[in-house]
């Protein structure tokens, strides 16, 4: 999970040349604290779709949540007579303030802790469909029947696992039950839970990204209209820059003006410069400006924000082609990164669309937004067995910090979690 974007951390660092794994540590303190600037804020979803009229106008972002401490009071304010008062005011507050240190566990914990319960709030929807469905369905049942498994077989392709891990999840819990290890309705949740996380694990392995020894990191971000690519662009700058990389962006969406301003909206946002040209430019000249100028200001990060198209449009298609050649040319290895954005709530269809953009640009990774709108997360899963291709984020709301690094053992334990029914 963003190897890469870990690994040119700890170049800048001047850390010595080790592995992956010795890297590790550093990684996961980088990782805490770009965890603990992205505090938590509790946003309002509305159960809508987003609409896709509205894209250009932006959600407002939300401010960090003031300091809850009382200031305590100036010595001008505190009257003389009061003294005795002020100094039992100000026992109790040091005794309060001693009994907090004693309960509050340590803030990156917390920070860590508040960021899962946050994700397995914003799973809700697919939680509901889901995890607490199949709890009721088991709930006071004795035994593990036909008729049981006829009722998770619907719950489970509700949810959009698709019909072949539906069919072979059930097809191994029928066989468990057959070889007596499973009797108890209980434990087959369990068996599910690590069923799931099992199958994303299996196909969702990182994959090794070679980061460029000197040059900007290119990523190029495609997928049909309206999915969330340039609002993933705005939160994947987010990351880079509160990592200290610094990023330039391209608008290679050059079909409206809008896009444009929806793109500059982000740059402004995250302090970084936006590459752009009038609408309806080409937009592969609008790329090698920006190349252009990634390489010659050595920026560490280029991300390139394409127009939204179908993917069964040829000609669109083939543009994203040119654009991508243009890329190769002026850099070799570029770009380092095809990212295809999927809305989570197109279900299925996401998984046809991914394998046309991979037939025509190669598709190395993936982010799946708006997972926080959709009931059918079970499309991570079917997404990962089906493409191969890793899952980098995931979106789950359209704040800027609302973009996650996707784990799939947090994910399934967000899922699975108890605590917030
Ligand atoms: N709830 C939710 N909304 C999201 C998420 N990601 C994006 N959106 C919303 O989806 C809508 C479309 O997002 P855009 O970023 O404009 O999508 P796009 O793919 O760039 O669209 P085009 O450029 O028109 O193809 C906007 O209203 C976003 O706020 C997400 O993770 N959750
Ligand atoms: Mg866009």
């Amino acid at each position: 999970m963003l190897g890469w974007f870990k690994k040119k951390f700890a170049k800048k660092e001047n850390t010595p040349s080790c592995s992956a794994e010795e890297l590790a540590p550093e990684s996961a303190v980088e990782k805490d604290i770009s965890d603990i600037q992205s505090l938590p804020e509790e946003t309002v979803i509305t159960g809508s779709q987003p609409d896709k009229e509205s894209d250009a106008v932006l959600p407002e972002i939300t401010e960090t949540p003031e300091s809850i401490t009382p200031a305590s009071p100036s010595e001008a304010e505190v009257d003389t007579d009061d003294i005795a008062i002020a100094v039992s005011e100000q026992e109790e507050q040091e005794e309060q303030k001693n009994i907090v240190k004693k309960t509050t566990p340590p803030p990156a914990a917390a920070e860590k802790n508040s960021m899962f319960q946050r994700l397995s709030k914003r799973l809700a929807k697919t939680k509901e469909s889901l995890v607490y469905r199949i709890d009721t369905l088991f709930l006071g049942k004795k035994e593990i029947n036909a008729e049981l498994f006829d009722e998770l077989e619907e719950i489970l392709i509700t949810a959009d696992l698709g019909y072949n891990i539906t069919m072979e999840i059930l097809d191994d819990a029928r066989k468990q039950v057959k070889r007596r290890e499973l009797s108890d309705p209980l434990l087959l949740r369990g068996v599910l839970k690590e069923k799931l996380r099992s199958f994303i694990l299996e196909s969702n392995k990182p994959a090794e990204l070679v980061m460029p020894e000197s040059g900007p990191f290119v990523i190029m971000v495609v997928g049909v209209n309206g999915v969330g690519k340039t609002t993933t662009i705005g939160k994947i700058t987010n990351k880079f820059k509160k990592s200290g990389q610094s990023v330039l962006l391209a608008a290679a969406d050059t079909f409206r003006a809008a896009a444009v301003a929806q793109l500059k909206i982000w740059g402004d946002r995250n302090g970084v410069e936006v590459i752009s040209h009038s609408e309806g430019a080409d937009p592969s000249a609008v790329v090698f400006d920006a190349m252009d100028k990634a390489i010659a200001d050595n920026y560490d990060v280029l991300i390139v924000d394409t127009a939204g198209r179908l993917h069964t449009q040829v000609n669109l298609m083939e543009e994203l082609k040119k654009i991508k050649r243009v890329m190769g040319k002026r850099l070799e290895g570029a770009p380092h990164e095809v990212l295809l954005v999927l809305d989570a709530t197109t279900g299925q269809n996401g998984v046809s669309q991914a394998n046309l953009f991979n037939e025509t640009v190669s598709i190395s990774g993936l982010a799946l937004t708006k997972l926080d709108g959709t009931a059918k997360g079970g499309i991570v899963v079917n997404v990962c067995r089906e493409l191969k291709i890793p899952i980098r984020f995931i979106g789950i709301g359209e704040q800027i910090d609302d973009l996650r690094d996707f784990d799939p053992d947090e994910f399934i334990n967000a899922l699975f979690a108890e605590e917030t029914h």
